[in-house]
């Protein structure tokens, strides 16, 4: 749990530092004569961001900039996404529509492709270039490939200029070989597609919660991800689980997989199990059909936390859906997480996300505190110690930072 990171004190002088916490103005900006000017946080985790908001059209398109830079890859699109990244989030945090693309353009976190952007749409009512690449034959066949559970951005792309366009390609082609799990996904890509609405994976939490009081009761689980952001629909279910006893969630993962499995819930599953004996550097991996103990190095995955993920199968009772004879189950994603109660606050803070409200937790902590922050765990580099927490206020606590709630963290 230390970080590799050396110490960097310099960089902030302690003035710099409790100015910007102590006053949010210093952070913001907004221009020095700006009564009218609006003015947003420096981080996203200083600020409330809700589902709703006042940009939507705004949104939508620096989202697909994003989403198509991704897609193209390499170093330079990677930093072109964190830009439309940056822009949406700060478009999602104002607190009024935006008219003119003056109000906004005094905002450090709005670059000058995004500024450009809207301001096309404002005036005219779309972009040329948003549109141009929502209808390119690239945007679309690597958008659909990377929509296969199991297939990232590079594999879509290496599909694309492999002359590859649809699904059939896909399935007819000679050149590629689908892994395990893009087979898997591909196979379930429909089921896949329909949202998981609030309710089914309250009933999926509860489902587990009944498997878990058998194996070991006192064990306790929550949704969390999106839904316990208030979404209405998920892309999938993730559940965290841990027993209030610490240690005595070892095992349980894989218990109550073996449980889920019997009942035919499982379709496709990877785990990754916390090796008991070394307890740290290598994660296993084993997918379904029995390829095991594919040692993965730390880094590559979210965190360390003992997790299954991959294609449940439920009956469309338990998920409310209506009757189906020739296909009496759903197939649904579903992530299950175990941590230990020493880690539980920081493991719920990380799997509550959204993905890019933890990355600006995670850099505010480091630049402005030098708090190593992950899912595990903080640890302050100026006093050299862990930072024990036992509520996501105790984290909110030592990061100097007002509390929000789940729903106002939907960078
Ligand atoms: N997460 C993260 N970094 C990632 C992936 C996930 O920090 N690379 C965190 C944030 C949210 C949580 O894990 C669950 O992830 P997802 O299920 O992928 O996202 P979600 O927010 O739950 O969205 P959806 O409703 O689409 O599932
Ligand atoms: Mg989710």
């Amino acid at each position: 749990l230390v970080p590799k990171k050396s110490l960097s004190l310099e960089r902030f002088s302690a003035f710099d530092r409790q100015a910007s916490l102590e006053n949010n103005t210093q952070l913001s900006d907004g221009s020095a004569d700006g009564e009218s000017s609006l003015q947003l946080t420096k981080y996203e985790c200083q600020r409330v961001t809700t589902l709703d908001h006042y940009n939507r059209k705004l949104v939508e398109a620096l989202e697909l900039l994003e989403s198509h830079a991704l897609l193209i890859g390499g170093e330079q699109s990677q930093g072109r996404a964190l830009a439309f990244k940056r822009s949406s989030t700060a478009m999602k945090g104002l607190p009024k529509e935006i008219e003119n693309v003056d109000e906004i353009s005094s905002l450090r976190h709005l670059g000058n492709h995004s500024l450009r952007i809207i301001g096309e749409i404002l005036t005219k009512g779309y972009s040329d270039e948003v549109e141009q690449i929502r209808n390119s034959e690239f945007y679309k066949a690597t958008k659909l490939f990377n929509n296969i559970f199991g297939v990232g951005p590079t594999t879509a792309r290496y599909w694309y200029d492999k002359g590859l366009r649809t699904f059939d390609d896909l399935r007819n082609s000679e050149i590629i070989k689908l892994t395990d799990r893009q087979q898997s996904g591909l196979d379930n890509y429909d089921e896949l597609c329909e949202p998981v609405t609030l309710e089914q994976a309250q009933r999926i939490r509860d489902m587990v919660q009944n498997e878990i009081d058998i194996i070991l009761p006192g064990t306790k689980s929550m949704l969390v991800g999106g839904h316990r952001r208030g979404k209405k629909a998920g892309h999938d279910t993730d559940i965290l689980i841990w027993h209030p006893e610490e240690g005595k969630e070892r095992g349980l993962l894989t218990k109550l997989v073996d449980r889920l499995e019997l009942k035919g819930y499982i379709k496709y599953k990877e785990m990754i199990n916390i090796d008991a004996n070394t307890d740290e550097a290598f994660l296993r991996r084993t997918n379904s059909r029995g390829l095991s103990d594919i040692k993965e190095k730390p880094g590559k995955a979210m965190d360390h936390l003992e997790r299954c993920f991959g294609i449940f199968s439920f009956p469309r009772t338990l998920l409310q859906l209506p009757q189906n004879d020739d296909n009496p189950s759903a197939a649904r994603r579903v992530d299950l997480i175990v941590t230990p109660a020493s880690q539980w606050a920081y493991a719920l803070v990380g799997w509550t996300g959204n993905k890019q409200y933890n990355r600006s937790l995670r850099l505010y902590a480091w630049k402005e505190l030098q708090i190593n922050l992950s899912s595990h765990a903080a640890f302050d580099c100026r006093e050299q110690k862990l930072l024990p927490a036992s509520t996501e206020q105790d984290i909110f606590n030592y990061l100097k930072l007002t509390y929000r709630e789940p729903w106002e963290r939907n960078c």
